[in-house]
């Protein structure tokens, strides 16, 4: 027989366009996602979705009722074009950007993001810069999210490095058509702009599509910018011209003294150069005076990637720590484990030596479960909540209202989510997933005059809070084997639990 593909889908259409239309209920229909052509879906008058094999999409309602025929993307849209529109304060004149790298040929070939903090290891390259309004490279980023405050570097989808005209248009490296990507967005398009000694930004707010083409233009106002009036500027009074803050020379988010002393070691020297803020080839007081002076105030306000959950190393013994990001906060994943072994049964002191137990008095139960430490050694006999305590420089003893937000964030199996999984260093039932990376393990306890206590079935982490008023008494959390709960109380300072240090 003669399967005619356009007379099945006129058929079938009218046939769904029927169904549609007998329909009573006001049931909204989401669209779904089928992978292979041909059948249509109908369940308690609540939804359909049809493709018979043609390429293209297209979408029919009919009172509160949708019908969606072709193959189908997950539902969202999918980013292609986007057209950014950005100036960089250190080139920008009046009206547009100075070209002076460009005519001196010292714009580089290959896109110049493979170094930190950007590690883009994209092969854009242009032999010759294409396009005489060339200012300089930038590296566009695109994050998906709910919004700009939760567009964590976690939600990137796509990187490209692409050419910044004097216009303040950004362009491929043909020098001239606008950024092309293909991604399918589950939440929103928010999108970053880079530049060598610049501050980063970040749209404020979803960047509308209009045409098929994702566009922004962050030369209009604060406002486009995320948390513009801490990062962004004016630099045109009077024009309402704005533009990305300038002297970013090593390009950490800041503008601050060590952007000056780099720029100090390149002063009078000439070329393509992180210390060069307007772009002239040329470091000199001018390209200072104008962008670094100024900026002093300003960080961006990009959300950049924390470094938690890379080891870090403690220089004061050389004991090497995982580290996790859980919510917003960034542990340790392992105990602490530093100090002199003291014999339980001997209270540690405030000696000016960090001194830790080790369970039965083992070292490599220490070297296993971390130390065990008083309250008062945990705090380096301090009372102030939040203290560093015998945490390394940059973490401290975290406070019980930080635990309460770890709590919070995980919710009510966060005990489970923070045990180790399995019987390695747990007895029999271990509820545990590790889901949060925490890894949590059975250290137990430390009761004097030398008791040790429920080694592979309890774990005890000292907060750096006391009840009010302050006494004998710190709160703690601890976790136990065989269910999923985070116990939340305070207990006597001469026991000795685990300590985990929280970033500061
Ligand atoms: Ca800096
Ligand atoms: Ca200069
Ligand atoms: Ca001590």
């Amino acid at each position: 027989m003669v399967f005619n593909k356009n007379l099945m889908k006129e058929i079938s259409l009218i046939i769904l366009y029927g169904i549609l239309s007998h329909m009573v209920s006001s049931q909204s229909l989401t669209p779904e996602v089928m992978a292979t052509s041909g059948d249509y879906y109908k369940q308690s008058n609540s939804s359909i979705s049809f493709t018979l094999g043609e390429s293209s999409t297209e979408t029919h309602s009919a009172g509160g009722y949708i019908l969606t025929q072709g193959f189908q993307q997950p539902f969202g849209v999918t980013v292609r074009g986007v057209d950014v529109h950005v100036f960089l304060e250190g080139p920008f004149g009046t009206f547009q950007m100075n070209t002076e790298l460009n005519t001196k040929n010292l714009i580089p070939v290959n896109q110049p993001y493979n170094d930190p903090p950007w590690n883009y290891d994209g092969n854009e390259s242009a032999d010759p810069i294409p396009n005489p309004d060339v200012v300089d490279w930038v590296l566009i980023e695109l994050r998906d999210a709910d919004s700009a405050g939760s567009a964590k570097p976690s939600t990137r989808i796509a990187r490209q490095a692409a050419f910044l005209l004097k216009n303040g248009s950004v362009v491929g490296v043909d020098g001239s058509s606008i950024l092309q990507f293909n991604h399918v967005l589950k939440h929103k398009l928010f999108v970053a702009v880079w530049h060598r000694n610049h501050l980063g930004i970040i749209s404020a707010d979803p960047v509308p599509r209009e045409g098929g083409i994702h566009l922004i233009d962050f030369s209009t106002s604060l406002t486009t910018v995320y948390h513009g009036a801490d990062g962004y500027k004016e630099v045109s009074p009077g024009l309402d011209v704005f533009a990305m803050a300038g002297g970013d020379a090593n390009a950490d988010g800041i503008i601050d003294n060590v952007d000056k002393t780099l720029w100090n070691a390149d002063a009078g020297t000439q070329g393509y150069k992180a210390t060069d803020f307007d772009l002239d080839a040329q470091v000199n007081n001018q390209a200072k005076n104008k962008t670094w002076v100024y900026n002093g105030p300003y960080s961006s306000q990009v959300i950049v990637p924390s470094g938690c959950g890379t080891p870090f190393v403690d220089d004061r013994n050389g004991q090497s720590y995982n580290t996790v990001e859980i919510g917003s906060q960034c542990w340790m994943a392992e105990n602490l484990n530093i100090g002199a072994l003291v014999i339980a049964g001997t209270a540690q002191s405030n000696n000016g030596l960090i001194e830790r137990y080790c369970y039965n008095n083992s070292i490599s139960n220490c070297d296993i479960y971390g130390g065990l430490y008083q309250w008062d050694e945990a705090m380096a006999y301090s009372t102030m909540e939040g203290t560093q305590g015998i945490c390394p420089d940059g973490w401290h003893l975290p406070k019980n209202s930080e635990f309460i937000e770890l709590l919070a964030f995980l919710g009510s199996e966060a005990g489970s989510m923070l045990k180790e999984a399995g019987t390695e260093h747990w007895i029999a039932p271990n509820i545990a997933t590790n889901e949060s990376g925490f890894t949590a393990l059975g250290a137990g306890f430390v009761q004097n005059p030398g008791n040790f206590f429920s080694l592979k079935a309890r774990a005890g982490f000292w907060s750096s809070s006391e009840p009010f008023p302050s006494g004998v008494f710190a709160y703690y959390i601890y976790l136990v084997n065989y269910n999923p709960s985070v116990y939340n109380y305070n207990n006597s300072k001469t026991l000795a639990y685990s300590v985990r240090c929280l970033k500061d």
